[in-house]
């Protein structure tokens, strides 16, 4: 006979295992496909595809450069259908999505469980740390380095959680003849390999300081986690859900969120989405969401020394700047130049099999974009303002596009340092030059 506790116990199990089971049962038939156009006329068409089906595009087509585009079960065949009308040729590069999902979570509890224990304080790189996780190291490193590490709280998010971020600064930001430099991560909630890039950059400025000249001449501001809510949505319930997690937009919450990077004051509303359940959605007017205000606020008082912003995403091995209209800023020479230094820097230590960087326009590069970060932190006085896209891993695994394998982590967070470094020193210098030359 088996006790009750027996019972309970083989209950809380089977529970557990359906509950896995039933994770990513959304994602179920789910397939990745590879999508090839030979001309600009069918990359028009395929990307206009996602305004009249529900079809989430990672990657958006052009002559030269596949595109990929993940497709529920349900919209299967119209989607084919249309491909067929008009030509275009396309492979399935994940038959169910599903089983990748699967996977990630599997490779990244193991290599979690497996990881080596740290002879020094400080997160690891093995795998992806959760909200509170983070949350609760950025405190310790308020507690642990008061001398030159100020943790503070941006605001709440709009299910109330604590968005925190880090002043790193060897002068409490009291020295006005100083650059800054903004670093921040996961605006996009899918985008999880960006989080172990600010996190190394964090750790290599205050725990592990090899490179003096970063903390001694410049003050940083890091934000690992802008939008903590679609973040831990991504974790616990859809794993590609790029928003915010907004809700009331429509009566009776049928689609929920706000594309934050559609949502800064920059160009608001002329390319990006209206229908509130697109994936682009630039909610109800600019500044609309706590998440944007944050950093718009958190910016306010730095503005006329802010140096470099950077707003890391994934994927696509890109460093993008200004304008989503396709218009050039007006030291767009110089956002090149420092752009290559940063591509440059990064293309040295990559993988071998790894595409280089490609540096330009976001309009040049990827498409029209309206209400981006970078964009707003441009306009808003920023000296040097970029989106970086980090690379996808498509490495033995079978994983890719936002899927991580914790084999890639380091390496991601590593060599994105390497970039940012290097971009953080030609502002400062630029920075410098500009003072003495007043
Ligand atoms: O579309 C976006 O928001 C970014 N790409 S992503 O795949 N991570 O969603 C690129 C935004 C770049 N925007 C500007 N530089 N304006
Ligand atoms: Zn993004």
């Amino acid at each position: 006979m088996l006790s009750t506790k027996m019972y309970k116990t083989i209950f809380i199990l089977c529970l557990s295992f359906f509950a896995v089971l039933a994770k990513h049962e959304f994602y179920d038939g789910h397939t990745l496909y590879n999508i090839v156009v030979k001309d600009v006329q069918q990359a028009e068409l395929v990307n206009e595809l996602g305004y009249q089906i529900p079809i989430d595009i990672w990657t958006y087509a052009k002559p030269g450069q596949p595109g990929q585009i993940l497709v529920s079960k349900e919209d299967k065949q119209q989607f084919l259908d249309a491909l067929h009308d008009a030509g275009v040729a396309y492979s399935i590069l994940t038959e169910n999505i599903r089983e990748s999902l699967e996977l990630e979570e599997e490779r990244l509890a193991a290599a979690a469980k497996q990881k080596n224990e740290r002879s020094t304080f400080g997160l690891d790189f093995e795998t992806i740390h959760r909200y509170e996780v983070v949350d609760a190291y950025l405190e310790e490193l308020g507690t642990r380095f008061p001398h030159y590490v100020r943790v503070e709280s941006a605001g709440r998010s709009v299910q109330g959680r604590d968005i925190k971020y880090l002043k790193i600064s060897t002068s409490h930001f009291q020295n006005d003849t100083k650059p800054v430099v903004m670093l921040q991560s996961l605006l996009h909630a899918r985008e999880w390999i960006t989080l172990p890039s600010t996190l190394y950059a964090i750790e290599k400025l205050v725990i592990d300081v090899t490179e003096r000249d970063l903390v001694d001449n410049i003050d940083w501001i890091i934000m690992p986690i802008v939008n903590p809510d679609g973040y831990e949505w991504s974790h616990t319930d859809t794993r590609f859900w790029r928003k915010n997690r907004r809700v009331g937009l429509l009566p009776g919450d049928t689609c929920v969120g706000v594309d934050l990077n559609r949502n800064f004051d920059a160009f608001w509303g002329t390319a990006s989405s209206s229908n509130v359940c697109s994936d682009t959605y630039h909610g109800p007017s600019a500044f609309s969401e706590p998440e944007t205000i944050n950093i718009r606020e958190i910016l306010r008082p730095y503005m006329s020394r802010l140096a470099l912003y950077i707003d890391i995403h994934s994927h696509g091995s890109m460093i993008l700047y200004g304008f989503g209209n396709g218009q050039l800023p007006p030291n767009g020479l110089i956002l090149h130049v420092v752009g290559v230094a940063m591509a440059q820097a990064i293309d040295e230590v990559k993988w071998a099999e790894k595409p280089n960087y490609v540096v330009g326009n976001i309009v040049a590069i990827l498409y029209r974009a309206s209400g981006g970060s970078s964009d707003w932190a441009q306009l808003a006085g920023a000296s040097l303002a970029y989106t970086y896209e980090l690379p996808s891993y498509r490495g033995q695994s079978g994983l890719n596009g936002f899927l991580v394998d914790p084999d890639f982590i380091e390496q991601a967070a590593y060599e994105t340092w390497e970039g940012l470094k290097a971009g953080a020193r030609q502002a400062a210098t630029a920075f410098y030059r500009q003072i003495a030359e007043k």
